[in-house]
């Protein structure tokens, strides 16, 4: 009898690395200088990645917590949250990783949407991106933002788009994103917070 393993595809990884290794860096050359990519990030103890179970160790909750409340999750309730979003197909987590001390430093999520709308369409959003402040000017805030929007487009969205701090509108345009005149408003409505 043959057992299908659901995650042989991914293996250790929230999504399939090797979604990594075909983006088409030509697209958003204009946008770096020195140009990187993925996976020539410039530093060799730099590596760009999907998240892994282990990066809890790694740190990734207390990245998370320089953007926003994060609350106390234990290693448990990381794993169960993991494990469901790998279940979905549709979390595209990807971080930056200090390989010398085993460190994620940056993080973004591409996350996916099922539409009816154009032509049964997909579309991206852009998530929770945080670059460790200590990493300034190596372009990481680029590289990782640039990495999610490629692959978006790799995988067949029609668009992306994200919310932000004002302060952040510059960095955005800088980069390719574009407030669409007539159609640049997010909205929100707050219920109760668990962390
Ligand atoms: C920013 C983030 C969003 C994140 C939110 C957290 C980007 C592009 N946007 O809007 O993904 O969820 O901050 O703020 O990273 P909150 O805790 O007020 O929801």
């Amino acid at each position: 009898m043959v057992i299908i393993n659901k995650m042989s595809s991914t293996g250790e990884y929230l999504y399939d690395p090797k979604l990594l290794s075909n983006l088409d860096w030509n697209l958003v050359r204009p946008y770096l200088s020195p140009f990187v990519t993925c996976t020539e990030p410039g530093e060799s103890w730099l590596i760009v990645r999907p998240l892994q179970l282990e990066d809890y160790k790694k740190g990734f909750v207390q990245l998370l917590s320089q953007l926003t409340a994060v609350g106390n999750i234990t290693e448990k309730e990381f794993e169960s949250q993991y494990m469901a979003m790998q279940k979905t197909g549709q979390y595209y987590i990807t971080v930056i990783e200090d390989t010398r001390s085993k460190t994620i430093i940056g993080a973004a999520s591409l996350v996916t949407e099922l539409k009816f709308i154009h032509g049964c369409g997909l579309r991206a959003k852009l998530e929770d991106v945080v670059v460790n402040n200590t990493y300034r000017g190596k372009q990481l805030g680029k590289l990782i933002v640039l990495t999610v929007t490629l692959l978006a487009k790799h995988v067949g969205c029609y668009k992306m788009t994200l919310d932000c701090k004002d302060n952040l509108i510059p960095f955005y345009k800088s980069i390719g994103y574009k407030l669409e005149p007539g159609n640049a408003n997010s909205m929100t409505v707050r219920y109760e917070d668990p962390s």
